[in-house]
């Protein structure tokens, strides 16, 4: 199953994957961070559709077209805000993960590339996040046979490390 994960370090939005994950907010409203940079590079259809979607819970993820982007679809999941790790975080973030890959599977989706949920502004300590990450892509993986590849695409060194750690074990 680790033959269906990769770990790379750059950009999502030059990914030539069906669909990348987006770190959104609730409101879908567009942001700094990942979401900034896919709105940017795919354009305001993205926008657009997000406006009428009107919004996503916490955990959840919806899905919009690519626009001008490589990939076909956008995924915006919202994973939680850090606040000490005693409101329901690691659940949440993992209902992220697993609701990304479910969303995938309806559009047909084999390939889809996540940032590392939260783990930006949003302060998720990195490690436990990545942990969180890799385990329910793992899980949802071995039980299902639909998707064909996850990318995690790490911007920064540090989480690049900590995937590739997991990786070997
Ligand atoms: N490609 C891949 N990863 C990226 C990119 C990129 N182009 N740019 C940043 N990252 P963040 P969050 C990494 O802050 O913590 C927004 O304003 C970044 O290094 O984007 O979930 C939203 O609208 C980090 O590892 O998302 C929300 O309001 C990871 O993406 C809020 O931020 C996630 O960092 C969400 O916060």
């Amino acid at each position: 199953m680790n033959n269906r994960i990769q770990i790379i370090q750059g950009d999502i939005t030059e990914l030539e994957v069906d669909a990348i994950v987006n770190a959104a907010n609730s409101g879908l409203r567009g942001g700094a961070g990942v979401d900034g940079a896919i709105h940017r590079a795919g354009g305001p259809s993205i926008m657009e559709e997000c406006r009428k979607l009107g919004g996503c819970p916490t955990g959840h993820a919806v899905v919009t077209s690519g626009g001008k982007l490589k990939a076909k679809w956008v995924i915006h999941a919202v994973g939680p805000v850090w606040s000490g790790g005693h409101q329901q975080e690691d659940k949440l973030l993992s209902d992220a993960y697993k609701n990304s890959l479910l969303r995938a599977k309806e559009h047909q989706a084999k390939s889809v590339a996540f940032p590392n949920i939260s783990t930006g502004i949003y302060g998720f300590p990195k490690e436990r996040a990545a942990e969180i990450a890799y385990k329910t892509v793992s899980d949802f993986l071995s039980r299902d046979e639909s998707i064909e590849l996850v990318i995690f695409c790490c911007y920064d060194r540090d989480n690049y490390n900590l995937y590739s750690q997991l990786m070997q074990r």
